[in-house]
């Protein structure tokens, strides 16, 4: 039986554009879900590229203008990939057209931002998710799995870390197609939004709310050449930013990410530390769990490194025969996977637009606490 359509209309072709695009693509193919994603329009400014990018990928057409996407009775889903300045006005937008919205992380350049976009869905009453696709990592979703079994006992601690190194050169201009993440107008911040937000998101997943933070940051860089227009501007993102954290369950949590790591592109880890056992990831690693428990007999007692390939895994048994991995961009396939059987359900899993505010809430206090010196406690969404 040929299953429902369901037309999904792309903003934004870069990195993520090309992620989402490929998750459209397999979704159907290995998940049983009850939709079947059509490709039907992508938009981008540039005509030329946006044609190429909507040969490359199969999009029936293209489109240079945003609204003209969302206000077409033919697209079901407004997906926003486009940089991080444009979220706010294009999912909004997109919620009051009756749209099912999904959004790239961060949700907004800020928490004040990211509130009226969830405002806008809720008002408007359209499903809504937000991209943080590390939670659906086989090895993290089975973190998710022990932690909410209670095998780690009481949490004490959560350590997380994002590093990178592109950012290094002082030559490097800021602003434009693939570099404004660099551009604080645009991004809103530097690696609290880009880096940081990641790690949030799977610790408030994985960990709960966070009470307070205390945050240094700097940016080591001053200024840099606009890479469209030539002019030497003051860099306004954080280069670095880390901080120490206190959540609501008693834990304490300890954070950083910098793009000043050299020799790291996108090393994500995380550790947790319970009562009666721990756990590690590693992005590098990504389909690995390393695990301790302290209930094990002693003479056996160890750090185990479970290969998280085997059927009764999260996701895996959609996937190969057990002991073959799966990467980065099955992550973004069992996100859209997992959108359409919520939406069948009427129930959209997390991250919400609602989850991506509650990053944000801490990504601000974050930054607000590395300009005043002082804690600064986390509001709840
Ligand atoms: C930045 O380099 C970046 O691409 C982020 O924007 C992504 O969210 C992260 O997953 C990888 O690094």
């Amino acid at each position: 039986m040929s299953k429902a359509r369901l037309n999904i209309g792309l903003v934004g072709h870069g990195f993520m554009g090309r992620a989402h695009s490929n998750a459209y693509r397999k979704a159907a193919n290995f998940f049983d879900v009850p939709y079947e994603p059509v490709l039907k329009a992508v938009c981008g400014r540039n005509r030329r590229r946006v044609e190429a990018f909507q040969q490359t990928w199969g999009y029936e057409s293209a489109e240079t203008d945003w609204r003209k996407l969302v206000e077409r009775r033919d697209i079901n889903v407004v997906d926003v990939a486009s940089p991080n300045d444009t979220h706010a006005e294009i999912a909004i937008a997109a919620a009051q057209s009756g749209k099912a919205v999904l959004c790239e992380k961060p949700l907004g350049r800020n928490a004040a931002e990211s509130k009226a976009i969830v405002e806008a869905v809720e008002k408007a009453g359209v499903p809504n998710m937000v991209w943080y696709n590390y939670r659906r990592v086989p090895a993290v979703a089975l973190a998710k799995e022990l932690i909410s079994e209670g095998r780690l006992g009481r949490i004490f601690h959560y350590r997380a870390k994002f590093l990178q190194d592109w950012t290094i050169s002082k030559d490097l201009p800021q602003g434009g197609e693939a570099l404004w993440r660099l551009e604080v107008q645009v991004a809103g911040n530097g690696v609290a939004g880009d880096l940081l937000a990641h790690c949030v998101d799977t610790a408030l997943w994985l960990n709960g709310s966070f009470d307070s933070v205390i945050a240094v940051s700097d940016t080591f860089i001053k200024e840099r050449r606009h890479s469209l227009t030539g002019e030497v501007r003051k860099v306004g993102i954080d280069d670095a930013t880390a901080f120490l954290a206190r959540f609501v369950n008693g834990s304490l949590g300890n954070f950083e990410a910098t793009r000043y790591a050299r020799g790291h592109k996108a090393l994500y880890t995380f550790e947790i530390n319970g009562e009666e056992a721990s756990i590690i990831w590693d992005l590098h690693d990504l389909h690995r769990l390393q695990y301790f428990d302290h209930r094990d007999e002693s003479k056996l007692r160890g750090w185990r490194s479970i290969h998280v390939t085997d059927s009764d895994h999260p996701y895996m048994k959609h996937w190969w025969v057990p002991g073959l991995q799966i990467g980065y961009e099955h992550t973004f396939v069992h996100q859209v996977a997992d959108f359409l059987c919520g939406l069948a359900e009427g129930s959209i899993p997390g991250p919400s637009f609602r989850d991506g505010l509650a990053t944000d809430y801490v990504t601000d206090a974050v930054l607000d606490s590395a300009r005043s010196g002082i804690w600064q406690k986390v509001p709840t969404p």
